[in-house]
């Protein structure tokens, strides 16, 4: 079998995804997802430009060897752009590998280790009470782990409240630590009071703090039992969380913003954290992503892949296949998408009561409607900035 062509489909069916069709000689083609939030068309232009033509005539049968060719064949290796532009490429090599075989990717990863995938969701407001509401709702549909998040008073606009898509210039949060600090012990409290024990919780602190800060937050909350608190530290802190990780007991997850296992290594191999949270989409897909998890379980540690709305179907498929497939498998990040999306993508993970299920269509199992997606054209997107209370930048 040989490739013919790549594709890259830019849609926006309510938010921009971009997806990586390759074709072969065979008629056999698969999709993956290359999705970079705020900067889709900087990736389209890298597969259409640079990689498509030095792929065509591979076989798609070796995905470790094409895989290596593009990461260090070419010499510019790494960072979110060329790494989210290899996910697409070796989510639709594994695709194409399953299609091939008659099988799912998760029987070519090794075959299923579970029959459900336990998931969690979002849940944000702008008071207390507005997000016990939307928890309570969640529990009713059957969620069994949560993410809350709540708008901190005082701020213009905070991480996971405010509406982050087709923003035309990016808009502008405030940031700062210190009702910050105050406010959310004060929701978990509030919450755990109103909902129960019975759900677990998690919260995402989305790279903003410094070490002392991380620390008081993640001793607060011990008696609030968390799942998992998220991306305490920025990801150029990785030495941070020695000093983190001795000082409390709430699990600690990073690894949204890793384009590489070596950017997971130091936390892994010193078990710094309990969750590994990479996005197969940026870190250069389900190959790299398997090697991660095998590292992770290595080390004790397991597995959260991101998953947002702002990834596409095909990519909480690829999470979903090696969910199923490895030992050390943690939770789900999940997203319900909107009846456009589904227009688009036919096919992804089905939710039922709490976990998340997986067909046993040969390949990642999602077909795109191509003419549904040139309905929904691109739409210039920024993700928001935050800055401190004096004006300077912050990370969002
Ligand atoms: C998460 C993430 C997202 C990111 C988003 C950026 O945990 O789901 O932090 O909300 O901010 O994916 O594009
Ligand atoms: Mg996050």
């Amino acid at each position: 079998m040989k490739i013919t062509n790549l594709k890259v489909i830019v849609t926006s069916p309510g938010r921009n995804y971009v997806v990586v069709k390759i074709e072969t000689d065979s008629g056999i083609y698969g999709y993956g997802d290359a999705t970079l939030n705020g900067r889709e068309l900087a990736v389209a232009e890298a597969l259409e430009e640079y990689l498509a033509p030095i792929l065509i005539g591979r076989n798609p049968d070796n995905i470790e060897d094409i895989w290596n060719y593009i990461y260090k064949g070419t010499y510019w290796r790494g960072g979110p752009v060329l790494m989210t532009a290899l996910a697409g490429i070796d989510m639709a090599l594994w695709d194409i590998k399953g299609k091939k075989a008659g099988l799912p990717v998760y029987s070519l990863l090794g075959g299923k280790s579970r029959e459900k995938a336990l998931c969690y969701s979002h849940v944000s407001g702008n008071d207390f009470e507005e997000v016990k509401e939307k928890a309570l709702k969640k529990i009713e549909a059957g969620y069994k782990a949560l993410r809350i998040q709540v708008a901190i008073p005082g701020l213009d606009g905070t991480y996971g409240t405010v509406e982050d898509d087709a923003l035309e210039l990016p808009f502008v949060e405030k940031w700062d630590s210190k009702p910050y600090l105050k406010t959310i012990p004060e929701l978990f409290k509030y919450i755990r009071a109103e909902i129960g024990d019975g759900v677990h919780l998690i919260h995402d602190s989305h790279e903003r703090l410094t070490v002392p800060e991380a620390i008081k937050l993640a001793r607060k909350l011990e008696k609030y039992d968390l799942l998992f608190l998220e991306d305490l530290l920025k990801p150029e802190n990785r030495e941070g969380f020695r000093q983190l990780k001795s000082q409390t007991s709430t699990p600690l997850a990073m690894g949204e913003l890793f384009n590489t296992r070596w950017e997971a290594l130091p936390l892994i191999k010193d078990q710094l954290i309990d969750y590994i949270r990479c996005d197969l989409s940026h870190i250069g897909g389900i190959t790299e992503a398997k090697k991660i998890a095998a590292l992770a379980e290595t080390f004790h540690i397991k597995t959260a892949w991101h998953g947002p709305a702002d990834i596409s179907p095909v990519a909480h498929l690829a999470n979903l296949h090696l969910d199923f497939a490895i030992a050390n498998f943690g939770i789900q990040e999940f997203a319900q998408f909107p009846k456009e999306v589904k227009e688009v993508f036919k096919g992804g993970p089905e939710f039922e009561d709490g976990y998340l299920k997986i067909s046993d269509k040969p390949g990642l199992g999602c077909e795109i409607d191509e003419e549904a997606a040139a309905e929904y054209p691109y739409q210039k997107a920024y993700l928001p900035v935050a800055e401190a209370l004096d004006g300077s930048v912050h990370e969002w």
